[in-house]
């Protein structure tokens, strides 16, 4: 709207709390002791200060608890052949990554050793487009620097991860923590596609996200898996920088065993900042960030995806690591993940992205070298319909979840960071901006911490949300009765009808219009 000249409203971001003088929902230090319901709940991959592989003997696990990993004796692979041998894949993998790489159709061979059964189905189309049409001088970096590290990383697995991660699996609180060199591992073990394939049949991993890349190397969609597959590469170049950080990355899982009961919550709202300009990533430092999640964590970004959560993951790689650990979220769950680092720029959105070459983060660390970043994933509802939303079923799941992933009772008031979000389920899930709005308003005030909310350029939105918070909150309005006003809109609301809508009901009520002049508007009940 260009009558609006202002790029923010409300309390100025300058006031909002941030880490390091908060403290973060998880570091990889320690968590909350009382958190830990079993001891095995936070599982340290490496042992602080030097981010050394913890145990120093190889651990070797193959169970329903763990990432399979591809170096397991465990870990048998049936031959093509007539004779139909069990072989050890390691070993395939071991044979095919001595040879040399020095084009995609060496790259294609290896990858194809120990993936022999799906010789046929696989076509890694993209991955040439990729290597085809980068620039030549990059193209040399790729196989003579980056190529040889990744393969490295690979081969030494044994050493870099000593025990395989836990699966982070439904209705359990569990934590682990890695360094990035490991989380590096993970992911040069799945450019390789050397991870057991996760069968949606199978009931151990029916509800996994898959790990590897072979559905980023598949010939649909080749522009963006080019400018996907260049974020990789700038990720693998920069981790084999000799000054690469090795700190950690904590992924957590958490659960909201008792769901709130909004109806009655006298909570008062917390402050808000609107921006029309900016985006979380870059303007959220320090803040608890929200990704707005599919129920796999990352959603399609292995695959074809690019909006929102595929972006954030695609510029910070590490956070693909949460799909081989995290089982589908449920309505009550969430997944935090703190430390990821950013290694790629980048402009557009969706079929506009492009990668715009290595990325300086320069985000603060913690004592440890940990990045201060944390980033929550909650995973919104598709919405069906405007009025749908409204549904208190719908209403009370939308409010738990965000709640879920802004919650920590381990953290006092005064020392939680603000969230950074903004239009949370309203892109690819439809869902109304407005109603959103609230609803992280209201569950981000019930976990006690303000918001800072980006519009993604819509001034009008801004204007919008600012007004209707200096309302409520001039009338010390509490997230139970706003609560109960949304409940109200169900009864009344159209179908055809908006967020904007919604607002003018809200401000009626609150401004206690309603028995006075009653808007013809309201007077139908919905069929
Ligand atoms: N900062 C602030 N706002 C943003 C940013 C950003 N970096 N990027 C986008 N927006 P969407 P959803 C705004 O569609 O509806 C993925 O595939 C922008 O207005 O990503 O929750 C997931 O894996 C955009 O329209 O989120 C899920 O499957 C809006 O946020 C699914 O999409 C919503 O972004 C989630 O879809």
């Amino acid at each position: 709207d260009s009558s609006i000249k202002e790029k923010h409203m409300g309390t100025p971001i300058s006031e909002f709390p941030r880490t390091p003088e908060c403290i973060r929902s998880i570091s990889a230090e320690q968590l909350p002791s009382a958190d830990l319901g079993t001891t095995n709940a936070h599982q340290r991959l490496v042992k602080l200060p030097e981010s050394e592989p913890t145990p120093k003997e190889l651990h070797d696990i193959w169970n329903t608890e763990h990432v399979k990993m591809p170096y397991s004796t465990h870990n048998m692979y049936m031959t093509d052949d007539r004779n139909k041998r069990k072989v050890s894949r390691w070993d395939l993998i071991e044979e095919a990554l001595a040879e040399p790489i020095r084009t995609f159709q060496d790259l294609e061979n290896a990858i194809l050793h120990y993936n022999s059964l799906n010789k046929d189905k696989w076509d890694l189309y993209g991955l040439r487009y990729f290597i085809e049409s980068i620039k030549p001088k990059e193209r040399s970096q790729f196989f003579d620097n980056v190529l040889p590290f990744m393969k490295k990383l690979v081969l030494d697995s044994q050493k870099i991860i000593t025990e395989p991660p836990r699966l982070l699996k439904k209705g359990k609180v569990m934590s682990v923590t890695m360094s990035q060199e490991q989380a590096a591992c993970l992911l040069a073990n799945a450019f390789f596609c050397t991870f057991p394939y996760r069968s949606r049949r199978k009931d151990e991993y029916s509800n996994f996200p898959e790990m590897n890349f072979v559905n980023l190397f598949a010939p649909y969609q080749q522009d963006r898996k080019f400018e996907k597959l260049k974020c990789l590469f700038y990720y693998f170049k920069a981790r084999n920088e000799k000054t690469a950080t090795n700190s950690c990355i904590t992924f957590r899982r958490q659960v909201l065993k008792d769901p709130i009961e909004w109806e009655y919550l006298d909570s008062p709202l917390k402050k808000l900042h609107v921006s029309a300009v900016g985006n979380i990533e870059d303007d959220g430092e320090g803040m608890l960030q929200v990704d707005f999640a599919n129920k796999y964590v990352g959603g399609g970004v292995l695959g074809r995806g690019l909006v929102q959560e595929e972006i954030r993951f695609i510029i910070c790689p590490e956070m693909i690591v949460s799909r081989l650990l995290t089982e589908e979220l449920d309505d009550n769950e969430c997944l935090l993940m703190t430390g990821c680092q950013r290694y790629s720029d980048y402009a557009g959105y969706s079929d506009s992205f492009k990668c715009l070459g290595p990325y300086e983060d320069k985000t603060l660390r913690d004592e440890n070298g940990q990045l201060l970043t944390e980033v929550v994933a909650i995973d919104a509802l598709v919405a069906r319909s405007f009025i749908n939303q409204f549904n208190v079923r719908h209403l009370n799941r939308e409010l738990n979840k965000a709640y879920c992933g802004f919650m920590n009772p381990h953290i006092p008031d005064e020392n939680k960071s603000a969230v950074a979000t903004g239009n949370w389920g309203c892109g690819a899930f439809g869902g109304d901006v407005y109603v959103k709005a609230l609803i992280q308003l209201m569950a981000a005030s019930a976990a006690k911490r303000s918001v800072c909310y980006f519009t993604f350029g819509d001034s009008r939105l801004m204007e919008a949300l600012h007004k209707m918070h200096e309302l409520l909150w001039e009338n010390k309005v509490s997230v139970g009765e706003l609560y109960r006003y949304l409940v109200a809109f169900h009864k009344v609301g159209r179908h055809d009808q908006s967020g904007e809508d919604l607002f003018i009901f809200v401000r009626r009520k609150v401004s206690n219009e309603d028995d006075i002049d009653q808007s013809p508007n309201y007077d139908e009940e919905t069929p």
